[in-house]
Order: C-alpha cells, then structure tokens, then sequence
C-alpha cells in the first residue's frame, strides 16, 4: 500500500497519556468510591442488572497492583458508525496489555458485533498494530450495526468468548452498543462466567456524554473537519457574493455538531434540533427563519449566506416527527401490502389512506423526491436514516418558494441562487486530531487497566480534558450509572441516556446571544484545516463546547 507522507509521520507520533497511566503499569491502582445509583428507575434497573447494578466509580491512582502483570486474553468490537481514534483505542488497548503482559493477546472481532456471534475474529499482531497508529477509519477489524438481543445472540456470544479463553472483551460504540456491553457484562456473569465486558465511549454525534464522560472520542476531529469545509465554503460565498449555501450536517438526533461549527464558522443561520422541538416550530416556520435572514441580507446587498442544517432537524419538528412515527408505524404493521406497490404514487395514495388527516395534508404538500426519503427501509433499530434525507434540498426549495411570494408582495427584492452540501461521511475516518488520537489512547490503555484489575460492566472514562494530558483523569464509570427506562419499540427497555444539546448549557447560550448578529451580518470565521504539528495552541486544544461546558 502506497503511504502518503503525513501517514508515514503520524505512524511515530506517541499520544499523550494522562499522568496516572504514564508510569510502570504495575504502578497504577485502583481506587474505587461508594457504591453508585442509575440516574433514574432505580428500582427496575436494580431488578434487570442484578449483578453488576451500582457498582462504584474507579479512578487509578499511584500505588502497587501486579494484577496488571497478569497474561490475559481480550476481544475488541468497533460497532457502529467510523468515527477518528478507533484505531487508537485498540492501539492503546494492545500496547496495555503487551506492557502487563508481552505473552497477552488482543483478538479483533471482524465486522462489528456480529464477528463475536459468529466467531469470526484475527488475532491483533504487533505489525498489524503498527500499521494503524493514529489513522482514521475502522479499517482494521471493520464495524457493523448488528445489536445483541435475541437470547440465542447472547448464548453465540458466551460460545465464543469461552472458545478462544477470553477474559473480557472491550465494545467500543455509542449509546446503544454500550448498553449492549452493560447487557453482555451481566449475561455473562448471570451465566457464571467470569469474562469481563468493558465499554469505550464512540461518536462523532457527541451525544454518548454525561458528568463522567466528558466526550465521546471523534466529535473533535469531526467537527473541526467539517468546520475547515464550512470555512471555505463561507469564503467562496464571500468572495462570488451571490450563493446561499445550506450545508446539513450529520449527528442523527442531537446537535452537537451543527452546534459546535456554527460556534467555530459563525454562519448566518443555524438551526438547533432540540430547539426547535421545544419550541414546536413548523416546517413553515423554520423556512420563514431562513427567509428572515435572506431578506433582511438582500437589503444590505448581500445575497448570499451560509444556512447550516442538523441532519436530524426532520425528526424535531413535530408535524413531520408525527408523520415519520406514523409512516413507521403503518409500514411496519402491512410491511406486505406496502411493498406490494411498486410505484411511488401508488404507495403514496395508499399511506394517504391510513395516516391522520393532519399527516396526510402535510405527506400530500411535500415533493416527491423527498417524501420518498421518508419511505427508505428503515435501519436495524427501526428509525429513519436521516443521513439519507436530503432536508438541505426540501428547505432549498421551500425558501426559494417563499422569497417568490414575498417578491410579489413586494417586501423582497434581491436575488436568490442557492447550492446544497453534505457533510458527514467526509469527517468519519479522517486522520485523529492530536486530542482524539491522545483521548482514544488513553481509553484503550484504561481498559487494559479496568481489565486487569477484574472489574465488569464499565466504561472506560478520561477526565479533564480541557487541561494538559498529562492532567487528565483516567478511571472507569459503572454502565447502570448512566441508565434509565426507556419506552422503545413497544416495550420499556433500559438503555443509556442521550445527551441532547441543553438549551440551558453554555454552548447553546454562547450560540442563541451571537445568532441575530450572523443572521445580518456577515461574520464568518474561517477555522482552517486541522494541524497536527506546531504549537499546542493550534495542535491541541478541545472543542469550542467542550471548554464552555468545563468554564
Ligand atoms: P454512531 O452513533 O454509531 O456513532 O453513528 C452516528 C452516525 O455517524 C450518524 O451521525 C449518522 O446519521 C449515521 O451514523 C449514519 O449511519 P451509516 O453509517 O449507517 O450510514
């Protein structure tokens, strides 16, 4: 394989550690707090989680703990979607193990969750590490979305775990695969097996986070990805002066990410999902938002502008989350006579038929192209793919409409051309950031640590992150700790929370005191690309949210 050259030079860059893992490993103890609570349902969780609920917070301090020089036998999954760093907690988690242990052995489950189910694993060597070191993607074992739910899955799962001797295996995923890993942490034990499940927290989407879990690992080189590719786009906007750019974003519910690049590129329209929920604003009402801004700019003569969209904003408007539940809904109970149709239109008149009438109205007034979106087969969890919405599209063409209305009415005269983006998949598997590549590192290596030590039912945890590396906290927080009931598919199911943006956080207030002022006025800020070598004030730092959130 040809190497481009920065791949060459990043393979030699050491990732920082904080200053608890960076001494002899059988120098590094556990310290364990009191014992823990969900953050609601308690008593249910209790009863669900009857081995590992409550179990206490760990934090490693200096001390004497040879555990760590045990020979041990670990499996890793990737599960989900790529996000930067993955390879560098499987890095952190290898050179752990080795530096306990040179006789231990990581085995990589290929393809996601579904390589531990089947069996189908290669055992990581140290070459095959080395040609991975702090690039992107999850190229070297593969993911995949596969959940573990059914009691067979789980019963695959112990099969293999106990043919290849394991001791633990470590899930690294969001929201959802580490309430896998809680799930699997007490099957097993409940199965009287001793293997060991720890979790590590995955997403670009931010939204695995919480008092514990400052960030999941790929926000930060994601967000400053797609913030360069804004950037430029604000500039060539600046410079033609005559393009309205809308640019979705990916982050399936939350947006942390629309937030964090309109924070970092000061676009003259952002939208904020949950916002938007809990102000129950209309598909009518966004566009009329953007309008505002449209017009108001034309009357200064700047008929152009940035419009930055989070790709789950569909699902936060209610008339169109009421629509989408009742589309799930209908397909899924006549799954049969629904693919029975083939054309589009007669799919159309036959949802028309079962839908509610405000439903109804609003799938009837919606173009084809994109009420076509909304019929897409449904992903593995049953929800919408809304990375394959093209939301930017529909608002493209209802504010094109309204301007046209407003023209005729007079109250608007400028000029309106826009052009619609996508980011997302751009910023999955780009190269880590120094702190992804230094924070997933440190996550593999407090795994090894939690694994060493004989604790289950964790997720690895480093905090501080807004201070030098070598200040940060490493430890783990018990998975039941950040657990609560939830009504998922027809049933209560327990599940870890996920953090949406807090319309009474600091990053949203920083965002909403700013937002009139872009909407007028142009303020671009253009971040430039990502620098990996240089001064730590360009190299180093956390995102724009994250340090609000530590202020
Ligand atoms: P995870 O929650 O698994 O990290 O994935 C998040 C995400 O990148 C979303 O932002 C996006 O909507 C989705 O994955 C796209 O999924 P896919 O890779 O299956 O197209």
């Amino acid at each position: 394989m040809e190497l481009s050259a920065l791949q060459k030079v990043r393979y030699t860059y050491k990732p920082k550690l904080p200053g608890s893992l960076s001494r002899l490993v059988t120098d590094i103890a556990v310290q364990l707090g009191s014992p823990t609570e969900s953050i609601s349902d308690q008593e249910a969780l209790k009863a669900r989680f009857k081995e590992t609920y409550g179990k206490p917070l760990a934090t490693f301090v200096q001390g004497k703990n040879d555990a760590l020089s045990r020979r041990l036998s670990v499996g890793v999954i990737l599960s989900g979607g790529q996000a930067p760093g993955g390879h560098n907690v499987i890095t952190g988690l290898y050179d752990g193990l080795k530096k306990g242990n040179p006789g231990s052995k990581l085995f990589g489950f290929l393809g996601g969750p579904s390589g531990l189910i089947d069996n189908k694993q290669v055992e990581i060597s140290g070459p095959m590490i080395d040609a991975y070191r702090n690039t992107g993607g999850f190229d070297m074992i593969g993911s995949g979305r596969t959940k573990i739910e059914s009691p067979e899955q789980f019963a695959a799962s112990l099969e293999t775990a106990k043919k290849l001797n394991l001791d633990a295996v470590v899930i690294i995923g969001g929201d959802d695969s580490n309430t896998n890993a809680a799930l699997l942490a007490e099957y097993f034990l409940a199965k009287d097996s001793n293997i060991q499940v720890i979790g590590c927290p995955k997403t670009i989407d931010g939204d695995l986070k919480n008092e514990h879990i400052e960030a999941s690992f790929g926000f930060d080189t994601a967000v400053k990805t797609y913030s360069e590719l804004i950037g430029n786009i604000a500039r060539d906007s600046n410079s033609a002066k005559k393009y309205w750019h809308f640019i979705r974003l990916m982050g399936r519910s939350a947006s942390h990410i629309a937030l964090e690049c309109a924070l970092q590129t000061q676009p003259n329209v952002c939208f904020i999902s949950e916002e938007v929920e809990a102000k129950e604003l209309s598909l009518g009402q966004v566009v009329d938002q953007i309008c505002g801004s449209v017009v108001k700019r034309a009357e200064n003569k700047e008929n152009f502008g940035v419009v930055l969209i989070p790709e789950g904003l569909v699902e936060f408007i209610p008339e169109v989350k009421k629509l989408i539940q009742e589309l799930n809904d209908i397909m899924a109970a006549h799954e049969k006579d629904f693919s029975d149709l083939e054309s589009f239109a007669a799919r159309r008149d036959w949802l028309i038929t079962w839908l509610s009438d405000p439903s109804a109205y609003l799938f009837k007034s919606l173009p084809e192209e994109f009420a076509k979106e909304l019929l897409m087969d449904r992903d593995p969890h049953g929800n919408v793919r809304v990375s394959q919405i093209e939301t930017e599209k529909l608002l493209m063409g209802m504010v094109e409409s309204r301007l046209g209305d407003l023209k005729q009415a007079g109250t608007y005269k400028g000029k309106f051309s826009s052009l619609g983006h996508f980011f997302g998949y751009e910023g999955r598997c780009a190269f880590p950031t120094n702190f992804d590549a230094d924070y997933c590192y440190s996550l593999g290596f407090s795994a090894f640590v939690l694994i060493a030590s004989g604790l289950t039912g964790y997720l690895a945890s480093v905090k501080n992150l807004t201070a030098p590396a070598d200040q940060w906290i490493a430890g783990g927080v018990p998975l039941t700790m950040m657990m609560n009931m939830e009504h998922r598919h027809g049933a209560d199911k327990p599940v870890i929370r996920k953090a949406l943006v807090d319309l009474d956080g600091k990053p949203f207030k920083a965002f909403a005191a700013m937002r009139e002022t872009w909407a007028l006025k142009t303020c671009f800020v253009y971040p430039g690309s990502v620098q990996y070598y240089g001064p730590g004030e360009i190299c180093d730092q956390p995102t724009i949210t994250l340090k609000l959130e530590k202020s």
